[in-house]
């Protein structure tokens, strides 16, 4: 078939045509997406989508430079691709339409596809994408006949009200996409739902802290890291929106019973305080994945045991909300450790950012094999039976967390004064504890760093070593020996597959 030409090239109409006709498309499907109630708009299924599939250097390439704007990075990224073959889609379309409209509606039977392809597809969620479709092809041919019947088709630009529709239609678009993101808050209100929630009186409070459970070093993380500052490491593009109100958790699989507990049933079993120090498997040698927080939950072994474990079954399975499926030992989670269901982090409901209103959390397991968030079920399950998410891309099956220090003071490369210089940090080795942390400066001698008091096995310590420096450039080393009175892994590994391992160095200069 040869093209039907039917018109000049047009380059800048075409392009300013196919951006805002790409921009009205994807406002209008926000607003769909928004009226169904779904998280389905194009952005976030072609997003979610590219994430599942993005290979692993290219997230880690992704962590590293922007760390928790990664996905902001995504979203911007995909913004500019859309733009850009949208542009190209409008300018062929100035000289052959058919084919330029086709185009366009192309990419949105592309967004319809991909949101098929996310894990809690239904059949609705299609819908965004396919009226983004419908008005990307309107809004191309109507642009285009507007932006194209200038008062002299050769030569000047596009009439003063052509350029005034086209303004509108953009700002329409704007608005559009806002407000359909402002309904899909409103559907789902979890700010509102968060802040009804009134956390129930533990139990089981935690252990007062002894004295000197917190060393006074300026520089030296906080004993508790706040939520806000509280890494974040997950696969949601846009944080699912779950209320108490919607939240069910299903315990099924090998059990001999299934349950399904509301969130009023959760409030109402016996709640445990405990303080955990959790990490992610990505953390590099002194890196900043990890941080420490008092958590209030529900005790998972009883309820497991409620349910019924068939011995036979080795994995439990977790998922979230948005499809996310971690695995974790069943025998971790019935050995005693404070495995729990979370509903609250130091004192405060989860931010939605961190699994409101309920997650998963088992002491010294990287979160890929333990902390699901917004977790909606529980499948009793077998290792050889079903791989997770990141067990399917090459992860460890079992994850334990490996013992680990790091120096927050002085930072790498930094300049600090001749005389007494503290050197301070974190250790974590959860389940077994911290029994020494060591520093050495330029290859030399160890040393002995004071320790923050102990407060229990599944959270870091503080630690402190005073060195008197001298001046010149140096390179202070760091290593913990845990509580079996096991040295941290000299040898240096990468996070995959089962966490990294190496002593930090860091060199400084001294003046
Ligand atoms: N639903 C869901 N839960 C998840 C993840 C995820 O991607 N989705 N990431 C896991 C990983 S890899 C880690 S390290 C922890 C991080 O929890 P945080 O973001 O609250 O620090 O959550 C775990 N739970
Ligand atoms: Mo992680």
């Amino acid at each position: 078939m040869v093209a039907q030409e039917n018109g000049k090239f047009r380059p800048v109409r075409g392009a300013l045509a196919g951006v805002v006709a790409a921009g009205l498309a994807l406002g209008v499907a926000e607003l769909v997406a928004g009226a169904i109630g779904r998280s389905a708009a194009p952005a976030i299924v072609v997003g979610g989508a590219a994430i599942d599939r993005t290979p692993r250097w290219l997230k880690e390439f992704a962590i590293e430079q922007f760390g928790e704007d990664d996905k902001i990075v995504l979203l911007a990224g995909i913004f500019v691709t859309v733009a850009l073959i949208a542009a190209v889609v409008g300018i062929v379309a100035t000289r052959y339409r058919r084919i330029g409209l086709a185009g366009a509606a192309l990419l949105g039977l592309v967004a319809a596809s991909a949101a098929a392809t996310r894990p809690q597809f239904e059949l609705i969620d299609v819908v965004p994408s396919l009226a983004a479709a419908v008005v990307a092809v309107a809004g191309l041919a109507g642009l285009l006949a507007l932006l194209l019947r200038s008062r002299d088709r050769d030569s000047a630009g596009p009439g003063r009200r052509a350029v005034l529709m086209t303004s509108v239609l953009a700002i329409a678009a704007g608005a559009a996409g806002v407000a359909g993101r402002q309904l899909q808050n409103i559907r789902a209100d979890v700010a509102a739902s968060r802040k009804a929630l009134r956390l129930p009186t533990p139990a089981k409070p935690a252990a007062a802290l002894p004295e000197g459970a917190m060393l006074e070093v300026s520089g030296v993380s906080r004993f508790y890291t706040n939520p806000a500052d509280f890494y974040r490491v997950d696969t949601a593009l846009s944080v699912p929106k779950l209320t108490t109100d919607d939240w069910k958790l299903r315990i099924h699989g090998m059990v001999g019973k299934e349950l399904t507990l509301d969130f009023d049933d959760l409030l109402a079993r016996p709640m445990v305080e405990h303080d955990i120090t959790m990490t992610c498997v990505s953390n590099e040698v002194g890196g900043q994945l990890v941080g420490t927080a008092r958590w209030l939950g529900v005790e998972l072994a009883p309820l497991l045991r409620e349910a019924g474990v068939d011995p036979d079954s080795d994995q439990l399975v977790g998922t979230s909300i948005d499809g996310m499926t971690i695995g974790t030992p069943v025998s971790a989670v019935l050995d005693g450790r404070a495995a729990m269901l979370a509903i609250a982090m130091n004192g405060e409901p989860l931010l939605p950012e961190h699994g409101f209103p309920c997650r998963m959390v088992v002491p010294g397991l990287y979160g890929y094999v333990s902390a699901t968030k917004w977790l909606v079920d529980l499948e009793l399950s077998r290792f050889d039976a079903f791989d997770p998410y990141w067990v399917r891309r090459g992860w460890d099956q079992r994850a334990p967390i490996k013992t680990s220090s790091r120096i927050d003071t002085p930072r790498p490369l930094s300049r600090t004064k001749a005389g007494t210089v503290a050197v301070a940090g974190v250790a974590w080795a959860q389940q077994r504890g911290i029994s020494k942390v060591e520093v050495r400066v330029d290859g030399g001698a160890w040393q002995e760093a004071e320790l923050s008091a102990q407060v229990n096995d599944d959270l870091w310590r503080q630690w402190v070593w005073r060195w008197d420096a001298d001046s010149g450039s140096h390179t202070l080393q760091v290593r913990a020996v845990d509580g079996d009175g096991e040295v941290q892994i000299e040898e240096r590994a990468e996070p995959f597959p089962n966490g990294s391992s190496g002593w930090q160095s860091v060199v400084v200069t001294v003046e």
